[in-house]
């Protein structure tokens, strides 16, 4: 009798058991999993929707396609390894970096890692610029950490307030909808980075159209952009502006993405409407250049595609060029920086995309680096080994579903093919 209430009991617990897993297992599919089908309905329509044929080759692999494609970047890394001449002469070059006083310590941080891999052995200048004027203390310390000279400017008032045509009660009002509309419309529908942000869109429109116009940069021919908090995992041991001189490259970037629809809502259709008022339209069809990269011929929109700028290693003449200032002009002038919030990465991707010829753009597969939160770090083992990289490689974002670098590949595997060139 005993015995029989006992395993009566032990059923009942069982049951009850069986009954609260599968409560809790309900609970968490109905609570996750409409955000991992929003997430692949959302990846599915920027990739499918929006990028058209280009894409769609090999798009939806994630991280788990990372060995199929490491053969391409170790034969990418190698050629390019290969490429780099044995030169002492340095190029005109200096690091560049906005930020503010509060932010020392983490560029201190940063600086350091910078010197560490890399510039103690090239000894490059490091301008940098701010809103406000610099510490006496930023300027001691940071000058102490790096081995070429430091150099400390400001960046003039009127290329960081509102322009005349700006209609700042629309601006507030603007910034309050992006607000509460509160979501990035993407899979994990995250609030809107700096949505309310007026010195936010101040920055954003100087790094697009004014950085390269001040007084500290304009000896130099290549910059290479850094931010707080940014680090290297690789020892970089060969002259990068130097590779870039060799090689006839223009731009330099290690991370690609796609930007937040609800930040650049009228950005692509304000550069067709320059290109078309230009009577320059068929860039966006030119096999010289990148277009595929930013423009989805299907959809005829914006790929969303982007060159991540916290780290991109530019020609300053192409910025200080016309074709670029005109190109910044008119879009400065319909507001966009601040009504809505377009970033200065979309604008300088687009730039490069259509008004530099496609062998002009380098990607950096053998660079470790990370802005919080993603991190690009070499797929080959041989190459961290060599380059003594401290990154995990399982963290690595090239192949993640929301990174373009794959797309970007697909593009110049397709171009050298065809027009039968090198990286
Ligand atoms: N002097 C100054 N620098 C700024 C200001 N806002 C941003 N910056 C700098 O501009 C660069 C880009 O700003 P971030 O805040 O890093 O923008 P982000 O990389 O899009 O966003 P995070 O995810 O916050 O890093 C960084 O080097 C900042 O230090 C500002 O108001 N004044
Ligand atoms: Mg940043």
């Amino acid at each position: 009798m005993m015995r029989a209430r006992l395993s009566l009991e032990r059923v009942n617990l069982s049951f009850i058991t069986s009954v609260f897993l599968a409560s809790v297992a309900v609970l968490f599919i109905s609570l996750e999993m409409p955000k991992v089908l929003a997430r692949d309905r959302q990846i599915l329509k920027l990739k499918l929707g929006f990028m058209g044929s280009g894409l769609q080759k090999g798009s939806l692999e994630t991280s788990g396609n990372i060995e199929n494609t490491e053969s391409n970047i170790n034969s990418q890394t190698t050629q390019h390894i290969g490429t780099i001449g044995a030169s002492n002469e340095r190029a005109n070059a200096t690091f560049y970096t906005l930020c503010r006083n509060e932010e020392l310590y983490q560029m201190l941080e940063t600086v350091q890692n910078y010197e560490d891999r890399f510039n103690s052995k090239f000894k490059y200048d490091w301008v940098f610029l701010n809103d406000y004027p610099f510490t006496d203390e930023f300027k001691r310390v940071i000058s102490h950490a790096i081995s070429g000279e430091a150099k400390f400017g400001q960046v003039p008032a009127s290329h960081w307030r509102f322009p005349d045509h700006i209609d700042q009660q629309k601006v507030y009002e603007s910034m309050d909808k992006m607000d509460s509309d509160n979501t990035t419309g993407d899979y994990l529908g995250l609030p809107i980075p700096y949505a309310k942000s007026i010195s936010y869109r101040h920055m954003c429109r100087y790094q697009s159209g004014f950085f390269y116009k001040h007084g500290l940069l304009q000896g130099y021919k290549y910059f290479w952009r850094v931010e707080p908090d940014v680090k290297l995992y690789c020892d970089i041991d060969y002259d990068v502006f130097k590779s870039m001189e060799q090689n006839g490259k223009r731009y330099g970037f290690v991370i690609s993405m796609m930007e937040f629809e609800k930040t650049i809502e009228s950005l692509f259709k304000e550069v067709k409407n320059y290109l078309q008022m230009k009577g320059v339209s068929r860039l966006l069809e030119d096999t010289d250049n990148l277009s595929d990269f930013v423009y989805d011929e299907l959809s005829g929109d914006y790929t969303l595609c982007h060159f991540w700028s916290n780290f991109e290693i530019g020609d300053l003449d192409f910025f200080r060029g016309r074709e670029y200032n005109e190109f910044f002009d008119y879009l400065d002038s319909k507001g966009g920086f601040y009504y809505e919030r377009w970033g200065d990465a979309p604008i300088h991707s687009i730039a490069v995309s259509l008004f530099m010829q496609w062998n002009d753009v380098k990607w950096f597969s053998d660079i470790g680096y990370r802005h919080p939160p993603y991190l690009s770090c070499p797929l080959s083992e041989e190459v961290r080994l060599e380059k003594k990289c401290s990154c995990d490689p399982k963290q690595d974002f090239t192949m993640d579903a929301y990174s373009c670098t794959r797309f970007y590949q697909d593009i110049i595997r397709d171009k050298q093919k065809s027009q039968g060139s090198n990286p």
